[in-house]
């Protein structure tokens, strides 16, 4: 492609193409975008060489014949010469960066992310691990239950005032055998289930999610709770009183805590006491310890329990003249935020990973009573 035809006025179009100009101009180029305004002027749709292909429209057959292969070979030489100081410029660029970077391997590989666990799930660890230890084991049951099982065994017939008390989020159809569906209110029905599948005597934990249609800065329509279940022969108040004060020694790591059982109602026990333990504040802080008579502490309800009512124990289907027991339920929530600081419920719930990161615990640092339970090392 030495000599040129096209250096003048061709078939209309003024064009200013010569072959071994455009090669070294394509050759001189040194950046792929200079090379890409050269393809656009030459070959792009306003470019010459196009327009030069346009210009065959306009020929007769004989001319067409002769010019055709000259026009259609000089774009080849252009596209081919366009894509060789393509390849050049790119091959360049990588051998630039190839010499700038270099990876330093003695260097510390980057820390993976890391998740944490959650302090309601390293709660319901730690009282897993504490009751363990006191003979205890953990049931669990379904959280969309029947209401037999969360409000009628438990001694809440229908027209009980305290199944309107517990604000209950109802599903619209009943279930096979009629009965009204619901998300269960607490988790007492784990406990029933438990009576019904395993007899007496027993010791089991309920720990888990329950649902009330409730919401404010203290309540959130799903929050935990962990009941606990003892039947067994001869079982009195006194063991009550020891397993809850044991207990709550273990789960706050101290000995000084001081309970003060007061007369309460619930339609499951009979009788019922609420628990408070005595605190103080420290830094702001409520710090678990003490009488609540002494100076600057103060008494704060940790939670609700009783001799299970006979009715109930009747309807686990034991003998309760045979069998006897105690129960007791506590918020898990509230006893991380007592434990671990916290101070807005709501945050428990909201999913943000910088509040996990602040309050989370390392997924290894698994509680045990040797280890402390619930201290990170
Ligand atoms: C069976 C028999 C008895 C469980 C009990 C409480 C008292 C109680 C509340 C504490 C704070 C719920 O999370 S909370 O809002 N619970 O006060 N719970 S006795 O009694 C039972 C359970 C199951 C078969």
């Amino acid at each position: 492609m030495s000599q040129s035809p096209w250096n003048d006025e061709f078939f209309g179009v003024k064009v200013l193409l010569d072959i071994n100009q455009v090669i070294a101009e394509i050759e001189a180029t040194g950046t792929l975008d200079a090379l890409e305004a050269l393809r656009v002027q030459y070959l792009g749709k306003q470019g010459s060489v196009s327009a030069l292909l346009k210009t065959l429209g306009g020929m007769t057959p004989e001319q067409r014949q002769v010019e055709g292969p000259k026009i259609h070979a000089l774009r080849e030489a252009v596209t081919a010469e366009l894509a060789t100081r393509k390849a050049a410029l790119e091959t360049a660029a990588l051998d630039a960066r190839l010499a700038a970077e270099t990876v330093d391997l003695t260097l510390p590989a980057p820390e993976a992310p890391k998740g944490s666990v959650h302090p309601v799930s390293q709660v319901m660890d730690e009282l897993a691990e504490i009751f363990a230890d006191l003979g205890f084991a953990v049931a669990t049951g379904p959280e969309i239950e029947d209401d037999w099982h969360n409000f009628t065994a438990l001694n809440m017939p229908e027209t009980h005032p305290a199944r309107a008390m517990h604000d209950t989020f109802y599903f619209p159809d009943r279930n096979e055998a009629g009965r009204e569906m619901l998300l269960r209110t607490h988790t007492s029905p784990v406990q029933i289930r438990a009576m019904l599948r395993e007899g007496a005597p027993l010791r089991v934990i309920a720990p888990g999610r329950v649902y009330r249609s409730d919401s404010d800065a203290t309540h959130t329509p799903m929050f935990h709770q962990v009941e606990g279940l003892v039947i067994d022969k001869g079982i009195h108040l006194g063991h009550l009183k020891w397993t809850l004060e044991t207990f709550l020694k273990a789960y706050f790591e101290r000995d000084d805590i001081v309970l003060r059982l007061r007369p309460s109602y619930f339609p499951f026990t009979e009788p019922s006491v609420e628990v408070d333990v005595g605190y103080s504040i420290e830094g702001g802080r409520r710090v678990v310890g003490g009488s609540g008579d002494a100076p600057g502490h103060a008494w704060m309800e940790v939670l609700g329990s009783g001799m299970v009512n006979r009715k109930v124990i009747a309807f686990g289907g034991l003998d309760p003249d045979e069998w006897q027991g105690f129960a007791f339920g506590i918020g898990i929530d509230r006893l991380a935020m007592l434990k671990y600081g916290m101070n807005d419920l709501r945050a428990f719930f909201d999913g943000d990973v910088r509040w996990l990161a602040h309050y989370g615990f390392a997924a290894l640092d698994v509680p045990t009573l040797s280890g402390g339970v619930g201290t990170p090392a």
